[in-house]
């Protein structure tokens, strides 16, 4: 078939056909080093094919197979065909049957190159750039016979790039890859079908294959192999299966997206309780670790005096002798009961044994230490003991002792009592050992004798009394000190306090007034206490006991000091809190005046309007999300799709459930997980700025997710999505006053902001949404704080993090933003709407732009625009910043063309007289030829078309219509619109150029 091929009569047919090969071995390091896709289920792939293909051609003579072989002696199947000389062709190429598997809608990624039919003299007629793509489904496998009629058509295949005589010459590779997506597909297999109707194609490689959210593992969970649905803009809903060892903490879920991806992964599975999370999987715990509770927490090694021998332990055993009391936590060490207290020591008088002891050494490792006191008596015998009868009183109790002391009373006298303490704590009832004991035996005819005399007062006020007794004469053993007790004698034994002194005198303060005490003191020898003083009995006196009459005079002088020094006081207080209230008053206005700073450029708030308040003055910027945004508890969230990328996360629609009103549908934007801390801040912004916002051209927030993953923030549903998209796909369906009700729309959502001291800096129509009225909203409140940390940004030449087509170029050169360059960008905005969402300034470079801009270039009134909004546009792009409109003038002069819609009906592209003042017309650059001006709107590759049509001048060029361009080639409409706004533009300069007695 080559041979018949290169034998074709015709010279040119050699060289299409020659490239195959010189082609096919170019393209054996593309084929087969291409990557291979997880998401992709290949059903064919012709390069992978080792054996014969076995595609059926038809006619015979038609395209013809062929099957080379690479280095590695791998086979390379192509089909070429390139009857290009004769008319009428129709010739067949028919894949096998092709099983359709799990597919719901397949992809058929072609490779091929075609030759540029201009570049093959003589053929006009019958040579053609394209072939046409069929399939056919069909349940049979076995090859049935071909007939054309049975095939549906998927598309018609052109090639991006055709490649000439020249490009053989330079062995220039022009390999064009096209995808087309056919489904769904319901029967068992299918067959494709190339037809060629007289194209010069050489089939490089067929790939077959369909999309497939592969088998993952997320937050703990599998998720199956899942295929998506044949609608692309739905989402499958997986739940997942938790992994071995985990148990479900939220459902876990993704949604399988039409590209195979995975998207909002939702809810999550733990590793359960003995078990930790490592790389995706649930871990046993270590013998000597222990994990007590499901999560997602690391197993903890085994707290003091426990154990685990065995793996995955949710608990660990105590070491003998040591025990967990009830409520004690996995966590806290094993502790074991306290040692007996120490060194019991007692007092007594006539009415009262005073037992007090010290802590045990050891608690055993608890704090919850109490005592035990059992009573016995005892006879000569020590074995012979007997419990105390009941009427021994113990003041506070007998048991459960928080203090180590306690009081004995109403005990017989001449009798041998033995107390015997315990120290107890929270786990001395799980011990089986014999609590061990402190014991103490006392004969009531004990009681020392008291070493200390009569106690008696030396002076004494409302709160306080001095005393002093006399010291024993001749001790046996030295007083070490004295310990005076008293109480309130209404509540004898319910409190009392002592305190202690070395000399046989003491000062005690804190009295209340008019309360009777009583005080005793004994003495301290080195052989323990001596017995009580006898009591002494005292009433504190009265709060006017204290100012005796006779000084009356020192009363008033008192009375008069303090009276001034009060007023002193308060007057000093208030002036210092009237002082410190001016410096918080001052410094908060400071902070205030910071926060409302932000509306840069001194900006004086409207008045009545709320100022707009900088999320970024808070130091802690959560505070400004809580302030500014409603918390949303999820469960009231129910995600149905995903409608688009954000900037960190998947953008989803869904529904909102308020309770008592009804579900509304609802904008979601989700924070991808994995983000660290700046993104959660930078994400949750954009929500700290909208919730401050009221107004029907602004999108409204309804709250934000921040409690639980994954972040949100929800916003109202714009139906139509962004303006840039919508207005592409509804391309000259709207009238001119539908344009303009949605720019006037836009227009008082920025006077709103402006209003607030809100610079937006990135208005463009991408960044405006639209409801299924038309209403546009203002969204997008992200940028400012990008480019505000990020100088480079503003200067990169690539374009960066500056929207360089819409920003200003004060902006752009010194990130000069104001109300003033949101305007600017308002005005390109217009320019997007009136051209129904085409790119500003086209393919030109962002430097080019730049550079146009600066010269004084600005955009031209795209077809079909109204003179006087383009002349509004053209006063939003003024260079000096304040001649521009204010939101306020765009909208009153919006609200008029509305009103008086005449003033709408002169098309830039009508105007034929002079304008009424030649300053309305913009300083366009001169352009010297055509080959220039073509150059300027990036339509160059049209220059022959207009000389060989004889345009060869501006002038000439300035009276073309559309129908003139389209007769000179220009076939594309978006080139066409591109070049006969230009023409507008060009006319208008040389009318201008005209007034002014300047001739091109
Ligand atoms: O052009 P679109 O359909 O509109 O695609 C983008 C995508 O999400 C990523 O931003 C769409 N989108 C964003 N916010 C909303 C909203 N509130 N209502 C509807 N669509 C939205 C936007």
């Amino acid at each position: 078939m080559v041979g018949q091929l290169l034998g074709n009569p015709v010279g040119i047919l050699d060289m299409s056909c020659g490239v195959k090969f010189s082609l096919i071995f170019v393209l054996l390091r593309v084929l087969f080093t291409d990557s291979s896709h997880s998401n992709q289920v290949v059903l064919l792939d012709t390069t992978a094919v080792l054996g014969e293909l076995g595609w059926k051609t038809y006619p015979m003579n038609g395209w013809d197979a062929i099957t080379e072989m690479d280095e590695h002696n791998r086979p390379i199947h192509t089909f070429q065909v390139c009857h290009v000389m004769e008319p009428n062709q129709n010739n067949w190429l028919r894949s096998n049957w092709i099983s359709r598997e799990a597919a719901q809608k397949i992809y058929v990624e072609l490779r091929f190159t075609l030759r540029d039919c201009n570049s093959i003299p003589w053929v006009s007629g019958t040579c053609k750039e394209t072939f046409n793509l069929f399939y056919m489904e069909t349940d049979e496998s076995h090859a049935i016979k071909f007939k054309p009629g049975q095939y549906t058509k998927i598309d018609t295949i052109a090639a991006d790039e055709s490649f000439t005589q020249m490009d053989l010459g330079d062995r220039i590779l022009k390999l064009n890859t096209e995808v087309r997506e056919v489904g769904p597909i319901t029967k068992k297999g299918f067959y494709l079908a190339f037809q060629d109707i007289g194209a010069c194609i050489a089939l490089v490689s067929v790939r077959v294959y369909y999309k497939k959210c592969p088998f993952t593992f997320r937050n703990l969970a599998t998720f199956p192999d899942t295929i998506p649905r044949v609608d692309s803009s739905s989402l499958v809903e997986v739940r997942g299966a938790c992994v071995k060892n985990a148990e479900e903490r939220d459902t876990p879920k993704l949604y399988c997206g039409a590209d195979g991806d995975w998207l909002v992964p939702l809810g999550r599975c733990v590793c359960s309780v003995g078990y930790e999370e490592l790389d995706g999987t649930c871990l046993a715990c270590r013998p000597g670790f222990y994990k007590a509770f499901s999560g997602n927490i690391k197993c903890s090694k085994c707290p003091p005096h426990s154990f685990s021998y065995e793996e995955s332990s949710p608990l660990c055993h105590c070491e003998k002798g040591f025990f967990r009391a009830e409520k004690d936590p996995p966590t806290m060490a094993c502790t074991r009961p306290p040692s007996p207290p120490r060194n019991v020591i007692f007092n007594i008088n006539e009415t009262s044994l005073f037992l007090e002891w010290s802590p045990p050494s050891d608690t055993g490792g608890r704090k919850d230490l109490t005592y035990n006191v059992l009573c016995k008596k005892c006879g000569a015998d020590p074995r012979q003991c007997e419990l105390c009868g009941g009427d021994l009183r113990f003041v506070p109790r007998p048991q459960g002792l928080i203090n180590a002391s306690v009081t004995v009373l109403d005990f017989t006298a001449h009798a041998n009592y033995t107390f015997e303490i315990e120290s107890l704590n929270g786990v001395s009832e799980l011990s089986s050992f014999p609590r061990p004991v402190a014991a103490i035996t006392i004969s009531t005819d004990q009681g020392g004798p008291s070493l200390v005399g009569m106690v008696r007062k030396d002076w004494a006020s409302q709160n306080s009394i001095a005393l002093s007794w006399q010291e024993p004469e001749q001790p046996t053993l030295p007083v070490l000190d004295y310990e005076i007790k008293y109480y309130e004698k209404e509540h004898e034994q319910l409190s009392y306090s002592s305190t202690r002194t070395k000399a046989p005198s003491v000062i005690i303060t804190g009295l209340k007034p008019s309360t009777r005490y009583i005080f005793h003191v004994r003495a301290r020898t080195s052989a323990g206490y001596s017995s009580y003083s006898p009591k002494f009995e005292y009433e504190t006196g009265d709060e006017t006991s204290d100012m005796a009459a006779d000084q009356g005079q020192v009363l008033v002088i008192v009375t008069a000091a303090v009276g001034g020094f009060t007023l002193l006081v308060i007057l000093t207080l208030f002036f210092l809190i009237t002082g410190r209230c001016q410096w918080y008053i001052k410094a908060k206005m400071k902070s205030e005046e910071k926060r409302r700073a932000h509306y840069q450029n001194g900006h004086i708030p409207f008045p009545g309007i709320k100022t707009y308040i900088d999320p970024d003055t808070y130091e802690d910027p959560t505070q400004a999300v809580h302030e500014f945004a409603k918390e949303i508890d999820p469960s009231r969230i129910r995600i149905e799709r995903v409608i688009g990328a954000g900037e960190f996360g998947e953008v989803c629609s869904g529904r909102l459930r308020t309770p008592g009103k009804r579900e509304i549908p609802v904008a979601i934007k989700t924070l991808k997980g994995g983000y660290v801390e700046r993104q959660r801040r930078d994400f949750l912004r954009e929500a700290s700025i909208m919730g401050q916002f009221d107004h029907p051209n602004i999108i409204r927030l309804e709250g934000v997710v921040t409690k639980s993953r994954p972040v949100m923030i929800v916003v109202e549903y714009m139906e139509n999505g962004s303006l840039d998209s919508f207005l592409r796909k509804h391309d000259g369906h709207f009238t001119v006053i539908q344009l303009v009700g949605m720019l006037r729309g836009i227009a008082s959502g920025m006077k709103y902001l402006s209003d607030m001291g809100y610079v937006h800096r990135d208005l463009a129509a991408r960044n405006i949404l639209v409801n299924s009225n038309l209403v546009c909203k203002v969204s997008d409140f992200g940028l400012s704080r990008v480019l505000e940390d990020d100088p480079e940004a503003a200067y990169t030449t690539s374009g960066g993090k500056i929207p360089i087509r819409w920003t200003a170029p004060e902006a752009i050169a010194y990130r000069k933003f104001s109300s003033a360059s949101d305007a600017w960008s308002y005005g390109i905005v217009m320019w997007e709407v009136m051209s129904y969402g085409e790119r500003p300034y086209w393919e030109m470079s962002n430097q080019d732009v730049i550079l146009s801009i600066e010269e004084g270039y600005r955009l031209p009134a795209p077809m079909g625009c109204p003179v006087a909004l383009h002349q509004l546009m053209l006063h939003c792009w003024q260079k000096e910043r304040g001649l521009r409109p204010k939101f306020t003038d765009i909208v009153s002069f919006l609200d008029k063309l509305i009103r008086n819609p005449s003033s709408l009906l002169t098309l830039v592209e009508d105007i034929q007289g002079l304008p009424e003042s030649p300053g309305d017309v913009p300083e366009y650059p001169m352009f010297i030829s055509i080959g220039d001006w073509l150059d300027s709107i990036k339509m160059s590759q049209y220059k022959n078309n207009f000389m060989a049509a004889g345009y060869t001048t501006l002038d000439s060029v300035s009276t073309m219509s559309i129908e003139d361009v389209r007769r000179i080639g220009v076939t594309l409409i978006g080139h066409q619109r591109r070049i006969v706004s230009s023409i507008q533009t060009l006319r208008l300069q040389l009318l201008h150029v005209q007034e002014k007695g300047f001739h091109v």
